[in-house]
């Protein structure tokens, strides 16, 4: 099983000067439960050669890697996951290339929630929960309540993206998520490690 608690999506956009791996490995020592690479311009090779390098950074931890958009890389990998949106490869391709390897599947909407309870994904991640810069072409916002109910009517486990950081997350409790995804709180933080700590202490006061 898997534990989306606290996933960290990562954007090397974000990075500056440091490597990705070492923000991804302080933020697991932080107590971030899975991690999911986002790379949006790499070449396949270096996007495989990345994915690499953090499973095994993320294997002494037990943290599982899920590659986004990309079955090919994450099988190429070896990577415990994939995370799909509504324009990539249909749930059923992809769950025959990647066999019992975790499926997730971004939904932007109540009718791509209900679709999803007949798909076999592992979980579903409700995008977004709030407005963001991170990512500006999302969907409408879920906001509270909309994630609430969205969680409220999927059967599979969902996490939430979008706007959620150590100012926000306390309004996600009791909403039913399993977890919480976040990119820039973490990625952008002097003291990552310290940051995903915070998030997490915060989910688990729920
Ligand atoms: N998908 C929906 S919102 C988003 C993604 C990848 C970005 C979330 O970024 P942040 O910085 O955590 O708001
Ligand atoms: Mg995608």
């Amino acid at each position: 099983m898997f534990d989306l608690s606290l996933y960290l999506v990562t954007n090397s956009g974000l990075c500056g000067e440091r490597r990705l791996e070492d923000i991804v490995e302080a933020a697991v020592q932080g107590g971030c439960t899975m991690v999911q690479l986002r790379e949006k311009d790499l070449d396949t090779g270096t996007f495989i050669a990345r994915a690499r390098i953090l499973k095994k950074v993320l294997a002494p931890y037990h943290v599982p890697l899920i590659i986004n958009d990309r079955v090919d890389v994450a099988l190429a990998a070896d990577a415990d996951g994939v995370h799909l949106g509504q324009s990539d490869m249909s749930i059923a391709d992809a769950r025959r290339l990647v066999g019992n390897k975790i499926i997730g599947w971004s939904v932007e909407s109540m009718d791509d929630v209900r679709r999803a309870n007949e798909l076999d994904v592992d979980y579903i991640g409700i995008s977004p929960v709030f407005a963001t810069p991170t990512k500006t072409d999302t969907a409408q916002p879920f906001g509270i309540e909309g994630t609430r109910q969205a969680a409220a009517i999927s059967k599979h486990p969902a996490v939430g993206i979008g706007g959620i950081n150590r100012n926000t997350i306390d309004s996600l409790r009791n909403c039913g998520l399993a977890g919480v995804a976040v990119v820039s709180d973490i990625m952008l933080a002097d003291d990552p490690r310290m940051v995903a700590h915070v998030l997490l202490s915060k989910m688990q006061e729920r």
